[in-house]
């Protein structure tokens, strides 16, 4: 589907990545280029718009990895901003079906967009999760729709609720419920009826039955191969039902894929399933990085700048680890770690990351997790000069007192940072010689991938390698183990 896509952007990567340097010139076109390759793939236009918006602040705030050439650098950005847009990079959120059974997943959407077909494809794929799965039709419009599922379902051997004639979809949809439960169900699949065009009347109905069956799951079938309409279609029946995802079906036929590709920033809803075929073993979940590599092509040049800005942080990170060890931490490092706990959510997000702070939890006050003194520490910091900075000895009492008007705190609280490096620096040697204090004892760091997805900034100092005398565990200012 996405295939047009993928030799356009190839294109521009290969221009991009042929030449060792880029002016901004050639950044700017290539962006251009990329553009109106979303748009001739049918890419909403504002989701365009910010795509590359998005793209564009990476590039230019990136640190330069003298490792690889910048076009690849961009390559990466292209690619982690698409898996932004198709849903993100943590793991495929799953069908919620996990509460007190019968589950129901309940499908909605236009006439002929899968509906029928997706229900039995669901149905298939819960069977071999080892679910019990009852299907009922709730479309008394469409003469055969409900022969139409009983003999889906008897091609996958999956139950499917007994036709009664005559009976109204919000009569069906409790009978299902109660077939469900009284034979044990896991999980129910309501298929409905759709309707050629969207009108407040159908949209009535659905929100009827979803009232009735409270689906854990109300997703929206989608045919992928209408484009721009399959993204107002989902516009529409977003606003009118609580969603809970989407279904894109056809995703095998030789659309331009720009339905898939501006749903979920359109919607903000997941796609849960692509369509991929017409028989009941064609549904494949949808894993945007996936998906991304898949449209991208460009695998090898993101895992080799994955492994290049991994090589910096690490480097980073020793360097900082020697100055340590010599004693020579100085403050210019102590404002980076303190940023650094402020990108990951302040003291509270550090102390949820350390390994066996539970327990210890519990006896620090809210007081104690205040941000507030981790902000004034880093104004005290800032109204050093650089030459404080880098030799704190040079800080006599007068400069105590200039450096505390300057950022409008007490002059014991500068002390007091002065003291907590000091601290730091003793430690530090301590530990140059191998004699490992109490306070890092043990507990290894978290690694830098899992701070990267808490939302930490990619150079993360001081945090790799799991054992370095860093930021957490360490005496930093501010941090509550540290106060003696
Ligand atoms: N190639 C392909 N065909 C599909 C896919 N999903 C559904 N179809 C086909 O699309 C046609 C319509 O599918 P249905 O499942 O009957 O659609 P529906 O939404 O239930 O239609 P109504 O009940 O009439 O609203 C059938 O011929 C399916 O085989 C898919 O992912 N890929
Ligand atoms: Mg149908």
């Amino acid at each position: 589907m996405f295939d047009a896509l993928t030799d356009r952007l190839t294109g521009v990567f290969d221009r991009l990545t042929g030449r060792g340097a880029l002016s901004e010139a050639d950044v700017e076109a290539g962006l251009r280029e990329i553009r109106v390759a979303l748009l001739e793939a049918d890419v909403a236009l504002p989701v365009a718009k910010d795509f590359i918006a998005k793209v564009k602040a990476e590039a230019v705030g990136e640190a330069v990895i003298r490792s690889v050439k910048p076009g690849q650098q961009i390559v990466k950005i292209v690619h982690d901003a698409l898996v932004d847009m198709l849903g993100g990079d943590g793991e495929p959120e799953g069908l919620n079906i996990y509460a007190e059974p019968p589950n129901v997943i309940m499908l909605a959407g236009l006439q002929g967009s899968g509906k029928t077909t997706t229900a039995g494809k669901l149905a298939l794929r819960l069977k071999k999760e080892k679910k019990r799965v009852l299907l009922a039709s709730l479309d008394v419009y469409r003469p055969a729709a409900m022969d139409q599922l009983a003999t889906l379902g008897k091609s996958i051997e999956v139950d499917v609720l007994p036709i009664v004639a005559g009976q109204m979809p919000a009569d069906i949809a409790k009978r299902a419920l109660n077939a469900a439960r009284l034979a044990g169900h896991d999980v129910l699949v309501l298929d409905t009826a759709g309707r050629t065009t969207l009108d407040d009347e159908m949209m009535r109905e659905a929100a009827a039955i979803a009232k009735i069956a409270t689906p854990g799951e109300l997703i929206l079938v989608a045919d992928s191969l209408t484009g721009q309409d399959a993204v107002e279609t989902a516009r529409r029946f977003n606003e009118a039902l609580p969603l809970t995802g989407l279904i894109l079906t056809r995703a095998d036929g030789d659309g331009r894929g720009g339905a898939a590709l501006s749903m979920r920033a359109v919607t903000g809803l997941p796609i849960k399933f692509i369509g991929v075929s017409e028989r009941p073993d064609g549904l494949e979940v949808f894993d945007a990085r996936r998906i991304a590599g898949r449209i991208l092509g460009q695998g090898d040049i993101v895992a080799l700048v994955e492994k290049a800005a991994e090589q910096v942080d690490r480097d980073e990170a020793e360097k900082l680890a020697k100055k340590f060890a010599k004693g020579k931490l100085d403050f210019t490092d102590v404002e980076k770690q303190l940023q650094q706990v402020l990108a990951i959510g302040g003291l509270k997000g550090v102390m949820g990351m350390l390994p066996g702070v539970g327990k210890i939890k519990n006896q620090i006050s809210e007081a104690q997790l205040d941000d507030s003194q981790i902000r004034r520490q880093i104004g005290v910091i800032r109204s050093m000069t650089m030459e404080e900075r880098r030799k704190p000895d040079i800080i006599s009492s007068s400069r105590r007192k200039r450096i505390a008007a300057g950022a409008g705190v007490e002059v014991s609280e500068v002390n007091r940072l002065l003291k907590m490096h000091r601290q730091m620096a003793d430690m530090a040697k301590a530990m140059g010689k191998g004699n490992m204090p109490q306070a890092f004892g043990g507990g290894r760091m978290p690694s830098p991938e899992m701070l990267k997805k808490m939302g930490a900034g990619a150079n993360m100092p001081g945090m790799q390698g799991g054992g370095l005398p860093g930021l957490p565990q360490g005496g930093l200012p501010g941090l509550p183990g540290s106060k003696k």
